[in-house]
């Protein structure tokens, strides 16, 4: 922004470059990889969206685990189909990460040591196929109400990036939820096996939201920037709000004995959360870290010479237009 736009906004003394940052926040102005911002918050975005990124890649792995068993060609064709969606997030969102000037390279490895986390929520095993169901249906539904509000977060990359993301997370979301109608309404086994799901998915599923407001470090200063738009316990509960209703509709029962309606704050009140489990898998002693973490390491490795390959044919292709045009 120009000094006589400054003054056309009816500022008189000169702005620093904080301050105009800032009232373009205030504006609701979409901040872009060219633009001015402040280093921390270069580094809170590349903090946020790589993690994400991480997630939607190690995402594939527990529901790529039954792509080759799925109960009909159909599930297969749609798990399938959800698999590769999640690669695509994955990559629209290390592109973003990208424009804030960190390479692939710096991402990947930021994964592979540990030194970047991604959701606990994917350091579960999937021990049935009512977890495709499951996964779908909470683990979808959840990322769908977090990531609605990131469509008009402040950095112009990821804001539109979440707009693709959130369309085919709710394909997603139904197909999990649809699954899990079918094996609802089945024999009592089937029954049985979506209620066992249902069981192990449930909490971990709202500890996808992240630490309590009191205890999270970065709201605060996320919600300034816009980066986020509501809180990890508003999100929560939102999801909490929105799910039961859909396990009631289906006959499933919420795993919480402490769950009723709290006709006051027209929302849900629950049971206490195990915090002193998400820190532990969020700090690499899950179920399956050492498993995920491993497979993807793997993939990194085995892949080096299809990377090589595909470089080396762009500079073949590329020489072969410079010859062209010589
Ligand atoms: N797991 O101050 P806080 C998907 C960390 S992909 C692990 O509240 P913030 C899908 C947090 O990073 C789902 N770590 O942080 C894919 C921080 O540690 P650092 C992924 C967690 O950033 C495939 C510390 O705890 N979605 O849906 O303000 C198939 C303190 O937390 C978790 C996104 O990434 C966790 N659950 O809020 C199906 C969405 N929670 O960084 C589905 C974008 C917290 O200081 N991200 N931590 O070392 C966000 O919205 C926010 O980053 C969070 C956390 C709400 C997750």
């Amino acid at each position: 922004m120009s000094e006589k736009e400054i003054k056309n906004h009816g500022t008189e003394h000169s702005l620093s470059l904080e301050e105009i940052f800032e009232q373009r926040i205030a504006r609701d102005e979409k901040i872009e990889p060219k633009d001015w911002m402040p280093e921390k918050y270069r580094k809170t975005h590349i903090r946020q969206i790589s993690q994400h990124a991480h997630s939607e890649i190690v995402g594939m792995l527990p529901e790529g685990n039954w792509i080759t068993r799925a109960p009909s060609l159909r599930r297969k064709v749609a798990l399938l189909a959800k698999v590769q969606d999640e690669a695509g997030h994955g990559l629209y969102l290390y592109s973003a990460c990208e424009t804030l000037g960190i390479s692939r390279e710096e991402l990947y490895e930021q994964l592979h040591t540990g030194k970047a986390k991604y959701s606990s929520i994917f350091n579960y095993p999937t021990v049935t196929w009512a977890d495709m169901g499951a996964i779908g249906w909470l683990v979808d539904g959840a990322a769908i109400i977090n990531q609605v509000p990131l469509c008009s977060t402040s950095y112009g990359p990821y804001a539109r990036a979440m707009i693709r993301v959130c369309k085919e997370e709710s394909f997603h979301q139904r197909q999990g939820y649809e699954i899990m109608i079918t094996l609802a309404n089945g024999s009592p086994e089937q029954k049985e096996m979506a209620q066992d799901a249902l069981n192990r998915w449930w909490w971990p599923s709202l500890m996808m939201f992240g630490p309590t407001d009191a205890e999270s470090v970065h709201t605060a200063q996320s919600m300034k920037w816009k980066l986020k738009r509501k809180t990890n316990d508003e999100l929560r509960q939102q999801f909490i709000d929105q799910t039961v209703p859909q396990a009631e509709l289906i006959g499933l029962t919420i795993p919480d004995p402490d769950l009723k309606w709290n006709e006051e704050k027209k929302g849900y009140d629950f049971g206490k959360i195990d915090w002193d489990e998400f820190w532990q898998v969020v700090k690499g002693h899950g179920p399956c870290n050492k498993e995920r973490m491993t497979a993807r390491v793997n993939a990194w490795e085995k892949g080096e010479w299809v990377r090589d390959a595909a470089m080396a044919y762009a500079k073949k292709q590329e020489d072969k237009k410079l010859k062209k045009a010589i």
